[in-house]
């Protein structure tokens, strides 16, 4: 019985967004820098034989020198675990990597020589296999033809990289070190600790079991969902061939990147719109989360919600609180379309509804797209004397 704990892409020192203030940027900074610390104290619950780090533990550009004293602190506590770390991306091995200036406890490998490096565990009956980068950019793909059996044992592989479903001829698909399907299918590897990609997900390429852990907390808004490690559990027999890998993703985040439609459509007044985003989840997960929360619908024209005088106002409700303004002032553009309407805004209207009309029937969205928005900011101008800049519609 063999019992790993499998994380990558931690990105420790990642600097927050720099949507948050400076408080909550410092709060989920040191947040992202103490998950390796939350990783031990699962690899001791669950006395693991293996903790694998794939890849982009820290970034180098902005990683505390600090953090590497307590990183070695969390790493020398564990001691009924091996560590076993493949360099990526963001913690190639460059000539000052904290790789190389710090010194690490002995539970700890680096894969750091050139090429495939390979730990042989007699105890386990396992060996770990690993290879880091040593670059910013990968473009070769290193795994082709890659294939190391060792016969009667539990084979593992970890590393940074990018599988690539429909690869391309010209660059390999990618240029964050491309793996192809075949490529680990062919390996021999009974296991592939996988880091890179930061949604977690697991899959099996002929006898691979290959695992995306994702980021242990999300990082960007994109990050949406649960997000931690895996822990892996080998069977009794490891390494005899039918080995059986089971594999569990194992929530860990402290706090979640989420996002909401709040359709506002009727709601007439400022205190209306900030009762119902209120309402939007339970108190616990408010206090606690990112949100970005999307006003849609139809509004009348005259009211304007400034977003982020609310977003101020609703500031101590939410851990952090993005309100986007995706709402659309309800003109009246039949009234507006009626040639004997000769007022400003009856032409200008009417100019621009035959113009967004044109292009839309050529099929350029997009320009059609712009052409609505300038019919909407025009009569924003005109009858209100200012823009509401609808900000959700410009990506
Ligand atoms: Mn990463």
């Amino acid at each position: 019985m063999l019992k790993i704990v499998h994380a990558a892409d931690i990105h420790a020192g990642r600097p927050a967004s720099r949507e948050l203030d400076r408080e909550k940027a410092s709060v989920r900074r040191r947040e992202i820098e103490t998950g390796l610390s939350r990783i031990a104290d699962l690899c001791k619950r669950e006395k693991a034989d293996l903790l694998l780090l794939s890849g982009d533990l820290f970034e180098h550009s902005h990683v505390r020198a600090t953090w590497a004293r307590e990183a070695r602190e969390v790493f020398r506590s564990l001691d009924q675990t091996r560590v076993f770390i493949s360099p990526g991306n963001h913690d190639p091995l460059v000539r000052d990597s904290l790789y190389k200036t710090a010194a690490w406890p002995e539970n700890v490998t680096v894969f750091e020589g050139d090429g495939m490096g390979e730990v042989v565990l007699q105890d386990l009956n396992t060996v770990v296999h690993g290879l880091g980068w040593r670059t910013y950019l990968e473009h070769r793909r290193l795994l082709k033809g890659f294939r190391r059996v060792r016969e009667g044992s539990f084979n593992i592989l970890v590393i940074h990289g990018d599988v690539v479903w429909n690869p391309a001829a010209s660059d390999n698909g990618s240029q964050y070190l491309p793996i192809h399907p075949e490529d680990l299918e062919g390996s021999g590897m009974d296991y592939a600790a996988l880091g890179h990609i930061h949604v977690p997900g697991h899959f099996n390429l002929g006898k691979v079991t290959a695992v995306y852990p994702g980021c242990p907390e999300p990082l960007d808004f994109g990050d949406k969902g649960e997000r931690g490690v895996y822990l892996v559990n080998v069977g009794e027999r490891a390494g005899s061939g039918d080995s059986r890998v089971s594999t569990e993703f194992i929530p860990m985040a402290l706090r979640q990147m989420r996002s909401e439609d709040l359709d506002i459509t009727g709601l007439d007044t400022v205190e209306r719109v900030r009762n119902a985003v209120l309402a939007i989840g339970d108190e616990a997960c408010r206090k606690r989360d990112l949100w970005a929360i999307r006003l849609t619908g139809v509004v009348e024209p005259e009211i304007v919600f400034d977003m982020s005088l609310l977003e101020r106002e609703l500031g101590s409700d939410f851990f952090f609180l993005r309100l986007i303004a995706d709402y659309s002032p309800g003109y009246d553009l039949t009234t507006l379309s009626d040639p004997r309407n000769t007022s400003l805004e009856g032409r200008f209207a009417r100019h621009l509804m035959s113009l967004r009309d044109d292009l839309a029937k050529r099929g350029e969205e997009r320009s059609a797209l712009v052409a609505d928005l300038a019919l909407q900011y025009g009569l924003d101008a005109l009858r209100q004397g200012k823009v509401m800049l609808r900000r959700g519609r410009h990506r």
